[in-house]
Protein backbone atom coordinates (compact mmCIF):
# COMPACT_ATOMS: atom_id res chain seq x y z
CA UNK A 1 0.00 0.00 0.00
CA UNK A 2 0.87 3.64 -0.83
CA UNK A 3 1.51 4.99 3.02
CA UNK A 4 1.62 8.95 1.40
CA UNK A 5 -1.34 8.20 -0.59
CA UNK A 6 -3.66 6.79 1.96
CA UNK A 7 -2.64 9.58 4.15
CA UNK A 8 -3.24 12.45 1.46
CA UNK A 9 -6.83 10.68 0.75
CA UNK A 10 -7.70 10.60 4.57
CA UNK A 11 -7.20 14.19 4.63
CA UNK A 12 -9.02 15.18 1.81
CA UNK A 13 -12.02 13.82 3.11
CA UNK A 14 -11.92 16.85 5.29
CA UNK A 15 -12.96 19.49 2.08
CA UNK A 16 -16.47 20.81 1.71
CA UNK A 17 -18.42 22.10 -0.70
CA UNK A 18 -17.36 25.61 -1.10
CA UNK A 19 -13.99 25.85 0.63
CA UNK A 20 -10.90 27.47 -0.40
CA UNK A 21 -8.50 25.23 -0.56
CA UNK A 22 -4.48 25.70 0.16
CA UNK A 23 -2.84 22.84 -2.05
CA UNK A 24 0.72 21.84 -0.50
CA UNK A 25 4.36 20.05 -2.93
CA UNK A 26 5.68 17.15 -2.81
CA UNK A 27 4.92 13.58 -3.82
CA UNK A 28 2.73 13.39 -0.32
CA UNK A 29 0.32 16.52 -1.42
CA UNK A 30 0.80 15.33 -4.96
CA UNK A 31 -1.85 12.27 -4.35
CA UNK A 32 -4.18 14.78 -2.16
CA UNK A 33 -3.85 16.94 -5.51
CA UNK A 34 -5.28 14.01 -7.37
CA UNK A 35 -7.91 13.36 -5.26
CA UNK A 36 -9.50 16.24 -4.65
CA UNK A 37 -9.56 17.25 -8.86
CA UNK A 38 -11.14 13.78 -8.68
CA UNK A 39 -14.12 14.79 -6.26
CA UNK A 40 -13.80 18.15 -8.59
CA UNK A 41 -14.54 15.92 -11.10
CA UNK A 42 -17.82 14.08 -9.25
CA UNK A 43 -19.07 18.08 -8.83
CA UNK A 44 -17.21 19.48 -5.21
CA UNK A 45 -17.00 22.80 -5.78
CA UNK A 46 -13.92 24.35 -4.55
CA UNK A 47 -11.29 27.25 -5.17
CA UNK A 48 -7.55 26.34 -4.52
CA UNK A 49 -4.05 28.26 -4.66
CA UNK A 50 -1.06 26.35 -4.69
CA UNK A 51 1.82 26.54 -3.02
CA UNK A 52 4.25 25.79 -5.75
CA UNK A 53 4.09 26.24 -9.93
CA UNK A 54 4.21 22.28 -10.10
CA UNK A 55 1.20 21.84 -8.30
CA UNK A 56 -0.80 25.13 -9.60
CA UNK A 57 0.18 23.20 -12.94
CA UNK A 58 -1.42 19.85 -11.39
CA UNK A 59 -4.20 21.42 -9.99
CA UNK A 60 -4.98 23.55 -13.36
CA UNK A 61 -4.70 20.38 -15.20
CA UNK A 62 -7.13 17.94 -13.12
CA UNK A 63 -9.91 20.90 -13.62
CA UNK A 64 -9.38 22.59 -10.05
CA UNK A 65 -10.47 25.90 -9.79
CA UNK A 66 -7.68 28.62 -9.09
CA UNK A 67 -7.56 31.67 -7.47
CA UNK A 68 -4.81 33.91 -7.54
CA UNK A 69 -3.04 35.18 -4.20
CA UNK A 70 -4.77 38.49 -4.56
CA UNK A 71 -7.90 36.95 -4.11
CA UNK A 72 -6.40 34.35 -1.37
CA UNK A 73 -7.57 36.20 2.00
CA UNK A 74 -8.47 33.17 4.34
CA UNK A 75 -8.68 29.79 3.49
CA UNK A 76 -10.61 27.43 5.17
CA UNK A 77 -7.92 24.41 4.86
CA UNK A 78 -4.59 23.66 3.70
CA UNK A 79 -3.14 20.23 2.81
CA UNK A 80 0.42 19.86 2.62
CA UNK A 81 3.37 17.54 3.33
CA UNK A 82 6.45 17.68 5.84
CA UNK A 83 10.22 16.38 6.13
CA UNK A 84 10.01 15.91 9.42
CA UNK A 85 7.15 15.98 12.08
CA UNK A 86 7.92 15.87 16.07
CA UNK A 87 5.82 15.29 18.56
CA UNK A 88 4.59 18.87 19.28
CA UNK A 89 3.76 18.89 15.79
CA UNK A 90 6.76 21.15 14.82
CA UNK A 91 7.37 20.47 11.40
CA UNK A 92 10.95 20.70 8.73
CA UNK A 93 9.71 21.66 5.47
CA UNK A 94 11.52 22.81 2.15
CA UNK A 95 12.85 19.66 0.92
CA UNK A 96 10.97 20.44 -2.28
CA UNK A 97 11.75 24.01 -2.09
CA UNK A 98 8.56 25.37 -1.71
CA UNK A 99 8.74 26.94 1.83
CA UNK A 100 8.16 30.08 1.25
CA UNK A 101 4.87 29.79 -0.46
CA UNK A 102 4.23 26.91 1.86
CA UNK A 103 4.48 29.29 4.85
CA UNK A 104 2.35 31.90 3.35
CA UNK A 105 -0.40 29.43 2.21
CA UNK A 106 -0.23 28.22 5.39
CA UNK A 107 -0.31 31.42 7.65
CA UNK A 108 -3.85 32.31 5.78
CA UNK A 109 -5.33 28.62 6.46
CA UNK A 110 -7.82 28.31 9.32
CA UNK A 111 -7.24 24.61 9.57
CA UNK A 112 -3.25 23.50 8.04
CA UNK A 113 -3.72 19.64 8.19
CA UNK A 114 0.31 18.06 7.70
CA UNK A 115 0.47 14.46 5.70
CA UNK A 116 3.37 12.40 6.25
CA UNK A 117 4.46 8.42 5.99
CA UNK A 118 5.54 7.30 8.91
CA UNK A 119 9.08 7.31 8.07
CA UNK A 120 8.97 11.24 9.01
CA UNK A 121 7.68 11.09 12.38
CA UNK A 122 10.86 11.79 15.06
CA UNK A 123 11.34 12.24 18.21
CA UNK A 124 13.40 15.51 17.50
CA UNK A 125 13.75 17.68 14.45
CA UNK A 126 17.03 17.73 12.64
CA UNK A 127 17.45 14.96 11.20
CA UNK A 128 16.89 16.32 8.05
CA UNK A 129 18.91 19.49 6.80
CA UNK A 130 16.97 22.74 7.65
CA UNK A 131 16.04 24.57 4.06
CA UNK A 132 16.69 28.22 4.58
CA UNK A 133 15.78 30.28 1.62
CA UNK A 134 17.89 33.25 1.02
CA UNK A 135 18.39 36.28 -1.78
CA UNK A 136 21.34 35.46 -3.88
CA UNK A 137 23.11 38.97 -3.39
CA UNK A 138 25.42 38.01 -0.77
CA UNK A 139 24.75 34.78 0.00
CA UNK A 140 28.03 33.50 0.59
CA UNK A 141 27.83 36.39 3.55
CA UNK A 142 24.11 34.82 4.54
CA UNK A 143 25.67 31.61 4.93
CA UNK A 144 28.57 32.48 7.10
CA UNK A 145 25.86 34.05 9.54
CA UNK A 146 23.64 31.00 9.27
CA UNK A 147 27.00 28.95 9.81
CA UNK A 148 27.28 31.05 13.20
CA UNK A 149 23.82 30.11 14.63
CA UNK A 150 25.21 26.74 15.19
CA UNK A 151 25.04 24.80 11.47
CA UNK A 152 26.85 22.89 8.41
CA UNK A 153 24.97 25.04 5.88
CA UNK A 154 25.08 24.27 2.07
CA UNK A 155 24.06 25.89 -0.81
CA UNK A 156 21.70 23.63 -2.70
CA UNK A 157 22.24 22.65 -6.40
CA UNK A 158 20.72 21.42 -9.26
CA UNK A 159 22.62 20.48 -12.41
CA UNK A 160 25.92 22.07 -11.35
CA UNK A 161 24.06 25.30 -10.70
CA UNK A 162 22.42 26.90 -7.60
CA UNK A 163 18.70 25.67 -7.07
CA UNK A 164 16.21 28.60 -7.77
CA UNK A 165 12.80 28.34 -5.90
CA UNK A 166 10.15 29.66 -7.92
CA UNK A 167 10.59 33.21 -6.08
CA UNK A 168 13.84 33.32 -7.71
CA UNK A 169 15.88 32.63 -4.67
CA UNK A 170 18.18 29.89 -3.28
CA UNK A 171 17.92 27.64 -0.58
CA UNK A 172 20.65 26.86 1.77
CA UNK A 173 20.28 23.46 3.54
CA UNK A 174 21.84 23.82 7.48
CA UNK A 175 22.60 21.08 9.07
CA UNK A 176 21.97 21.68 12.69
CA UNK A 177 21.74 17.88 14.42
CA UNK A 178 19.09 17.75 16.95
CA UNK A 179 16.81 20.67 16.98
CA UNK A 180 16.10 21.47 20.49
CA UNK A 181 14.43 24.60 20.39
CA UNK A 182 12.58 25.06 17.05
CA UNK A 183 10.67 28.22 17.78
CA UNK A 184 13.70 30.13 18.87
CA UNK A 185 15.96 28.84 16.09
CA UNK A 186 13.61 30.45 14.01
CA UNK A 187 13.27 33.39 14.94
CA UNK A 188 17.34 33.44 14.92
CA UNK A 189 17.32 32.39 11.55
CA UNK A 190 15.27 35.11 10.46
CA UNK A 191 17.06 37.30 11.64
CA UNK A 192 19.92 37.33 9.29
CA UNK A 193 19.87 40.06 6.64
CA UNK A 194 19.40 38.01 3.17
CA UNK A 195 17.32 34.93 4.67
CA UNK A 196 13.55 35.45 3.63
CA UNK A 197 12.24 32.51 5.42
CA UNK A 198 13.29 29.11 7.12
CA UNK A 199 11.90 25.49 6.99
CA UNK A 200 10.43 25.04 10.51
CA UNK A 201 6.74 25.45 11.03
CA UNK A 202 5.90 25.84 14.71
CA UNK A 203 2.44 26.26 16.18
CA UNK A 204 0.99 25.63 12.22
CA UNK A 205 0.08 22.14 12.30
CA UNK A 206 -3.94 21.63 13.26
CA UNK A 207 -3.65 18.05 12.61
CA UNK A 208 -0.83 15.62 11.59
CA UNK A 209 -2.12 12.42 8.95
CA UNK A 210 -0.08 9.13 9.44
CA UNK A 211 -0.04 6.82 7.07
CA UNK A 212 1.77 3.38 7.02
CA UNK A 213 2.70 0.87 4.75
CA UNK A 214 -0.06 -1.75 5.67
CA UNK A 215 -3.13 0.97 4.26
CA UNK A 216 -3.61 2.08 7.82
CA UNK A 217 -3.98 5.99 8.45
CA UNK A 218 -3.86 7.75 12.38
CA UNK A 219 -3.86 11.13 13.57
CA UNK A 220 -0.63 12.11 14.85
CA UNK A 221 -1.55 12.28 18.81
C1 LIG B 1 6.42 19.77 1.02
O1 LIG B 1 6.33 18.43 1.37
C2 LIG B 1 7.79 20.24 1.38
O2 LIG B 1 7.81 21.22 2.34
C3 LIG B 1 8.43 19.00 1.83
O3 LIG B 1 9.71 19.00 1.30
C4 LIG B 1 7.60 17.94 1.19
C5 LIG B 1 7.77 16.58 1.76
O4 LIG B 1 8.14 15.82 0.76
P1 LIG B 1 7.31 14.56 0.29
O5 LIG B 1 5.86 14.80 0.58
O6 LIG B 1 7.61 14.51 -1.15
O7 LIG B 1 7.86 13.41 1.08
O8 LIG B 1 5.47 20.47 1.64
Amino acid sequence: MNAKKTAAEKAVEYIKDGMTVGLGTGSTAYWAIRRIGERVQEGLNIRAIATSRASEELAVELGIAMMSSSEAVELDLTIDGADEVDRSWSLIKGGGGALLREKIVASISKQLIIIVDESKVKERLGGFALPVEVIPFGYEITMRQLSATGCTPVLRMLEGKPYWTDNGNYIVDCDYGDILHPSQLAIRINAIPGVVDNGLFVGMAGQVIVGYGDGTVKQLE
